[in-house]
């Protein structure tokens, strides 16, 4: 047992201090590294992808639900507390045995490597963060456990904890100046933001009406008729968002087509945009969610660019691709994208480009369809296919080819569980069934008759649309429902169902006390 030793409590503190510091440098600059060379080789965010990309779609329903659009950052600390753990322990090991530890922190750094190289539309240097932490984490692990071991039988003496001591506050403290410039320097390549505020829109050929003056309802605590741009349910498996120039910005039209049509940023914006009012919803929204937005986009109906291309008449889907840092990609059926509906290229949201996150500078909104179909941010590329030759993100991952959004209500007013104060009462939600329309909603209370509850006006059926019912509240508990009519004579079903593989639904129901 040569090397093996018997360490001391405070030696194992220690040597978990040292696997710690060592870590906490080497990401430290990785991260400065990927800041310089490539942002989207980022260890963190190329682990974190990977794990988005391998996890199973229950786990994805169970992330949104439990962390909302916060899955990302609850992501992001929960590696980071794997790491810690692994670190110390990393630490830990390497004094009792040398090697060890440095085995564990190379093994990182090369699982760093491959998930960095895997990535779609990884750039030549994607391996040199990843492969610069590993090496670091090992050589400076190593350099501070030996500060902890024993010289010829002695343990280590106080001038020799002192020195150790030192050191991995060093090193943690460069960890610290790393990870503070990789900042910086990543804020310097934020100039996709500075871009899209200069830029000015073009004015719609088609504008849209005016929202009309009976949309909105304005009770406190019903959601706005149409979301702000700062408000709006964000989902898409992108850790880093990618930040595309709309002048290296294309978009290719190929596959199925007589002929492969390109066009460029400027050729996009010299086209007649049109404007319209488009609910966008995620299929992953629980029934009462909030993963539903409404907006006003601005863009070039998908259509006149596929009637361009010449579509065959074989093809019955088009598969819409993001950039290639991103690697998204959704199946559209084609009868929704060459129909009379707005289903738009949109370069506008709410009179704004549209946010970064939310694909700028151009991404597909097809009204009537679920996102994960049809709403592909920072597209570019429309293949022209079929659905028994190819699938999509999501589709392979179980979620159903066809997405087409189902007939839903929910109650905003009052809040679930809250109490409120005998008398006049109102009861207020949305409803929505996008490309059908709604024709009514009724609500019950303690499994009471339904009553009709008053419809806002629609701005269209492409939106969702608000509703309120006054209610004389009595003091007690009480149980609050409500169903849909759709323009086409279906009421909203009852009978309950998870939101994979194609939707949640059944029937919004909440407590309410009175006092
Ligand atoms: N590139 C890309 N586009 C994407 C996604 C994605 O993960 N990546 N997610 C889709 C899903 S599931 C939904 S619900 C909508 C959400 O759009 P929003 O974030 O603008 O609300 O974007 C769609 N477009
Ligand atoms: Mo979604």
């Amino acid at each position: 047992m040569t090397h093996a030793m018997h360490a001391t409590r405070g030696d194992t503190l220690r040597s978990a201090a040292a696997g710690l510091s060592a870590s906490f440098l080497a990401v430290g600059l990785a991260e400065l590294i990927a800041a310089v060379v490539e942002p989207s080789a980022s260890p963190f965010a190329v682990i974190g992808s990977g794990l988005i990309d391998l996890a199973p779609s229950w786990a994805k329903d169970t992330a949104i639900a439990l962390f909302g659009t916060g899955d990302k950052a609850a992501l992001i600390v929960g590696i980071a507390l794997v790491l810690v753990v692994v670190a110390a322990g990393a630490g830990i090991l390497e004094l009792r045995r040398s090697g060890i530890g440095a085995v564990i922190l190379g093994a990182l750094g090369a699982l760093a490597v491959v998930a960095a190289m895997i990535r779609p539309g990884a750039g030549p240097f994607a391996w040199l963060p990843g492969l610069v932490a590993g090496l670091v984490a090992v050589l400076i692990l190593r350099m501070l456990i030996r500060r902890l071991r024993p010289v010829a039988g002695l343990g280590p003496d106080d001038e020799d904890r002192r020195r150790f001591l030192v050191w991995t506050a060093g090193v943690a403290a460069a960890g610290a100046v790393a990870l503070i410039v990789g900042n910086v320097a990543r804020g310097a390549s934020r100039s996709i933001e500075a871009v899209r505020a200069a830029l000015r829109l073009p004015k719609a050929a088609r504008a849209a009406a005016a929202v009309p003056a009976g949309a909105e309802l304005a009770i406190p605590g019903l959601a706005p008729v149409v979301t702000p741009n700062a408000e709006f349910y964000r989902i898409d498996t992108a850790l880093i968002v990618p930040q595309v120039d709309p002048a290296d910005w294309s978009l290719r039209i190929h596959g199925m087509v007589d002929r492969e049509v390109e066009i460029t940023w400027d050729e996009l914006l010299a086209m007649p945009m049109q404007e319209s009012d488009v609910t966008l919803a995620c299929v992953s929204n629980e029934v009462g969610g909030s993963l539903i937005g409404n907006a006003r986009w601005l863009g070039l109906p998908v259509r006149e660019l596929l009637a361009r291309a010449g579509v065959d008449a074989d093809a019955d889907m088009v598969l819409s691709t993001s950039t290639s840092a991103d690697g998204f990609t959704a199946s559209t059926p084609i009868e929704a994208l060459t129909d009379d509906r707005d289903a738009l290229l949109a370069i506008g949201m709410n009179g704004e480009p549209l946010p970064i996150e939310h694909g700028f500078p151009v991404r597909m909104v097809v009204p009537g369809l679920y996102g994960y179909v049809s709403a592909t941010k920072w597209v570019t590329q429309l293949e022209v296919t079929r659905f028994d030759r190819t699938k999509a993100y999501w589709t392979t991952r179980g979620w159903s080819d066809h997405g087409p959004i189902k007939l839903q209500s929910r109650i905003d007013v009052p809040r679930r569980g809250q109490s409120i104060q005998a008398g006049d009462a109102v009861i207020a939600g949305m409803a929505w069934q996008q490309h059908v329309g709604i024709a009514g909603v009724e609500v019950r209370i303690d499994d009471g008759p339904w009553r009709a509850a008053e419809l806002a006006t629609a701005i269209s059926t492409d939106t969702w649309v608000q509703w309120s019912l006054d209610w004389t509240a009595e003091s007690g508990a009480h149980t609050v429902e409500c169903r849909a009519l759709s323009v086409v004579g279906e009421t909203q079903t009852s009978d309950p169902a998870a939101p994979a593989p194609d939707g949640a639904q059944g029937w919004h129901r909440i407590d309410v006390s009175v006092a």
